[in-house]
């Protein structure tokens, strides 16, 4: 053996190197000798490096001096909570000119064409176009101020961050609109908050708002600007009813005429409005300031120090809806260090291949997802065989994970994951989920397979996205991690379902910078969400575990008093209910000035009919349900069901109105998620609700 091939073997211990050399071993002391070297360099090349966590695992966060049970994240020294990160970046355009900056005017913003590779433009041209949007509006007459509202109703692509940079350089306001709203709560928002300016990405999206507008509803809107191509109907249509279409190119060359000066907001200024749906009523706009936005993503940058230093080769996959906060938080905390954002096609079915296009080294993402590429994975392994290897290679990862250890390049990553985090790209290397809980066992192996960070937020809207996130090196499930370093939380006493602060349970409250100002022009629902000291309510229940993280474990129910002031949860009796063979949808009623409880109850169609003719009944479902008779054999049976299954007296209902007709999403009764609207039912119930107490007094 020559010098120069040892040397060779020094520098690229691969596995199948050292392999092929130890074949030839051992002719001479030299060969044993160059043998050791290579594979103390390989074991030393690929040896399992823990992650130094930025504190004490056992005690990710620290209680609050004053008392409430309160407690603010470990990382800080002190109870004030992180507003800013950098000193010169308070707002989202100091995030963008960070941007250009560090990354030297790199590229920013990515798409690509079907099959072909992404294309860039360079932050120069993002902030440049920004700017021609924003001078386009003073133009226009918009006015620089944080009243004045502009509507994005667009997918996820470069316009979107253009026309957003643009607005904030100039003080103006964002309000994203999306599909999902459904047409009427577009209508809603369109005049909520006077939005007069909509930049619309297809065509089908301007002619709803049109349709809109030509049924008088929006009568404030009379401005549409087409990212897209569109034919001169579309511009006909407008005209009819008073609104101008210009295209995304006209806008910007106006711009460029008609240029201005930049007007920048303050930090407390607002941003954006983020509009969501909640389970009843009209949707709510979040006011979010730029300070909310910027404050959460210092508390991840500040979270993350230890780990993960974003830099401007690091890219992220842009396709969970810009619309949410979660995905801008995201999208600031790459902008802020000069990397890029690559978009997918619009298309999630093609996401897969975007992701091998642009081999992107930040991958956010929701639980829905992680469940389909977990199931994904476990179904191509369908024989037992492949399962137990897979079983086995997982555990072994997991006990690495446990000890603080993530990494890509373990034998097992090798034989075994490697694949898996090719179809990701296969640069990745971190990943954050958030919006809504994601099953441990899920998190657990993906974390182990894909070998990169892997962080699980905690948070809504109202708190800018996240309040709470996992501790680098805590790699557990199981938790949604510790406070954010820029709020604290406590938990309040939910006394009717035995949640007391004192025993480290409760609803969870968030206070900090990341905080909300409140619904746009609803200081009702404010108030329901925020406290006069400033303490956001979630709804959600929270547990303080022993090394200081919060865990998720129920949901503040709807819950109300009876007139002894006995307190109700109607879901949870519904739920006993439900179980009576007979019912099929059922809404129990109370009232604080009422004593006792009602109920209505559809019947089930296909078994009502059987069920009553075992007790001497036969007629149409119809009129079965007008059957006196038939309607006490079914409250006894629901008072059965209820006695077995352990309901207090008072928590069984008196009586109850049998309804033909089910509860459903299109007669508004449920939520696109199939759960009950309590206000409408009441509302809708009325009647039969007054009536059913009315009968049982006499
Ligand atoms: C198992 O999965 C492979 C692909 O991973 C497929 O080719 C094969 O047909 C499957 N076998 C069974 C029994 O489903
Ligand atoms: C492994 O992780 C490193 C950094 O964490 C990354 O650069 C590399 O591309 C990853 N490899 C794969 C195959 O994911
Ligand atoms: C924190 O506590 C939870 C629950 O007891 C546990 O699952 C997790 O492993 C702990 N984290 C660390 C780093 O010990
Ligand atoms: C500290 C931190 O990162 N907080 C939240 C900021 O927003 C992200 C979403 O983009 C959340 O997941 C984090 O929890």
């Amino acid at each position: 053996m020559q010098a120069h091939e040892l040397f060779r073997h020094l520098r690229m211990p691969e596995l199948g190197d050292v392999r092929q050399y130890v074949r030839t071993l051992p002719t001479n002391t030299l060969m044993g000798f160059g043998a050791f070297a290579a594979l103390t360099t390989y074991w030393y090349a690929t040896r399992p490096k823990a992650l130094k966590p930025p504190c004490d695992l056992a005690m990710q966060s620290a209680e609050i001096e004053g008392g409430e049970h309160a407690r603010r994240s470990a990382l800080l020294n002190s109870d004030e909570p992180l507003i800013y990160y950098y000193d010169d970046v308070r707002t989202v355009c100091d995030i963008f000119q960070r941007g250009m900056q560090v990354s030297d005017n790199g590229p920013c913003l990515g798409v690509r064409k079907p099959n072909q590779p992404y294309e860039w433009i360079s932050y120069k041209e993002v902030s440049e176009r920004a700017e021609c949007v924003g001078s386009a509006l003073l133009y226009r007459g918009y006015k620089p101020a944080p009243d004045q509202f502009i509507g994005i109703f667009a997918q996820n692509r470069p316009e979107w961050v253009i026309i957003e940079q643009g607005c904030y350089a100039y003080s103006m306001v964002v309000v994203p609109l999306y599909d999902t709203l459904g047409a009427d709560a577009i209508c809603y928002i369109v005049n909520k908050a006077d939005i007069a300016l909509v930049f619309c990405d297809k065509s089908d999206k301007a002619k709803l708002l049109l349709s809109n507008v030509e049924k008088g509803e929006t009568p404030v809107l009379n401005t549409i600007v087409m990212m897209e191509t569109f034919d001169s109907d579309l511009v006909e249509r407008g005209k009819k009813c008073g609104v101008e279409i210009f295209s995304m190119r006209e806008i910007e060359e106006l711009g460029r005429i008609h240029r201005q000066k930049p007007v920048p907001p303050k930090p407390e200024d607002l941003a954006i409005i983020c509009f969501t749906s909640g389970t009843t009523g009209n949707p709510k706009g979040a006011m979010i300031t730029h300070e909310n936005i910027v404050s959460n993503v210092s508390a991840f940058l500040k979270s993350t120090e230890n780990a993960f230093v974003p830099c401007p080769d690091d890219i992220l996959i842009s396709f969970l809806p810009l619309a949410h906060m979660f995905e801008r938080v995201v999208e600031c905390v790459i902008l802020c260090h000069g990397g890029r954002i690559g978009f997918f096609q619009g298309d999630i079915r093609l996401l897969m291949d975007d992701l091998k296009t642009l081999q992107p080294t930040v991958f956010p993402v929701v639980p829905r997802l992680l469940n389909r590429m977990f199931d994904k994975i476990f179904g191509q392994a369908n024989t037992s065989l492949k399962r137990w290897i897979l079983d086995f290679a997982s555990k072994r990862k997991e006990a690495e994970l446990r000890s603080g250890v993530v990494r890509n390049n373990s034998l097992w990553d090798k034989v075994i994951f490697r694949k898996i985090q090719a179809s990701l790209g296969g640069k990745v290397r971190l990943m954050i989920t958030g919006a809504a809980p994601v099953s441990a066992s899920v998190l657990t192996f993906l974390r182990a397979a894909l070998g990169c960070q892997f962080y699980e937020g905690y948070g809504q809207t109202e708190c800018t996205a996240g309040c709470s996130l996992t501790v680098p090196g805590d790699w557990t499930a199981g938790h949604v991690g510790a406070p954010m370093p820029c709020n604290i939380l406590k938990l309040v006493d939910v006394e009717e379902m035995n949640y007391f602060a004192a025993k480290g349970e409760g609803e969870v409250c968030v206070k900090g910078p990341n905080v909300f100002l409140g619904y746009l022009k609803d200081p009702e629902k404010t108030a329901e969400a925020l406290d006069k000291d400033g303490w956001l309510h979630t709804g959600d229940i929270g547990k303080w575990l022993p090394n200081g993280t919060l865990k998720i474990i129920d949901r503040k129910k709807h819950i109300f008093k009876l007139a002894q002031g006995e307190y109700i949860a109607p879901e949870k009796i519904e739920n006993v209910y439900l179980r009576s063979e007979p019912v099929a949808q059922v809404f129990v009623h109370g009232e604080s000035l009422q004593a006792f409880l009602i109920a209505i109850v559809v019947p089930d169609p296909e078994i009502l009919p059987s069920w009553a003719k075992k007790k001497g009944y036969e007629s149409s479902y119809e009129e079965l349900c007008k059957n006196k008779d038939l309607r006490k054999h079914i409250l006894e049976d629901m008072l059965k069901v209820g006695k077995e299954s352990g309901l207090k007296s008072f928590e069984q209902v008196k009586t109850i109105a049998l309804h033909p007709e089910m509860f459903s999403i299109e007669n508004g009764l449920l939520t696109p998620t199939l759960k009950a609207k309590r206000p409408e039912l009441r509302k809708y119930f009325k009647m039969q609700i007054d009536e059913l107490y009315a009968n049982v007094r006499m």
